[in-house]
């Protein structure tokens, strides 16, 4: 069997089928104000095959020349990201045994094609808090190990409705999504939306 590192909590169809509706419905209007992009690696302006966007006070973006951060605009139309819809602030609260709010939503698209290499999150200024995933549409399969890139790591499958929420031990370690299974949800037309909450600044 396998054993999941610590701190970290799978709860399997956490969202029934009128939440994971709504909250599509949420994200459908955040990305209507702040378009998805092709976001680009540090350095090499290698695109990334996941499409991201951001909702909250602060968005996790990156590109070539400036790398991975935190920043306050989108970084094409340049407004600021909108707000963090009501559902998941109410979700926040219920499970992530954190006492402030999170600053930062990361919305990333999969394709059928896309996935994301095995990383750690580490652009946050506050690890104390954990990184509460939601997961939406397709099926993947994700990896986790430790907190070097080379330990071990399991692989588990996330479904429509999962919510991962990754504290304590477990929130530097290394994660990935392998690949993504396509047609195996009908919540959307097609493809995978992970939503990750997150603290980035110390509580005051
Ligand atoms: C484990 N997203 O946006 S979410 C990311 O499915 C990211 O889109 C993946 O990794 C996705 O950075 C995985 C689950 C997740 C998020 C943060 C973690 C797992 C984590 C932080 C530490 C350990
Ligand atoms: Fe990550």
């Amino acid at each position: 069997a396998q054993v999941l590192p610590s701190g970290v909590r799978h709860l399997p169809f956490h969202l029934d089928q009128a939440a994971q509706e709504a909250l599509v419905e949420a994200i459908r209007d955040v990305v209507h104000a702040a378009p998805l992009y092709v976001p680009a690696m540090p350095k090499t302006g290698k695109p990334m095959s996941v499409r991201m966007t951001n909702c909250g006070a602060l968005g996790w973006v990156t590109d070539k020349e400036r790398g991975y951060r935190y920043q306050p605009t989108h970084p094409l139309t340049g407004e600021p990201w909108p707000p963090i819809p009501e559902m998941l602030h109410r979700l926040w609260r219920e499970v992530s045994g954190y006492d402030f709010p999170p600053e930062a939503c990361l919305v990333n698209f999969y394709t059928d094609s896309a996935k994301m290499g095995l990383h750690q999150d580490r652009d946050e200024s506050e690890f104390a808090a954990p990184v509460v995933s939601v997961s939406l549409g397709d099926d993947c399969l994700f990896r986790v190990g430790g907190t070097r890139r080379d330990d071990p790591t399991i692989s588990f499958r996330l479904q429509s409705g999962d919510i991962v929420i990754l504290g304590g031990e477990s929130r530097l370690c290394f994660h990935g999504v392998d690949r993504i299974y396509p047609a195996t949800s009908t919540l959307l037309k097609k493809g995978r939306i992970n939503l990750t909450l997150r603290r980035v600044t110390k509580p005051p």
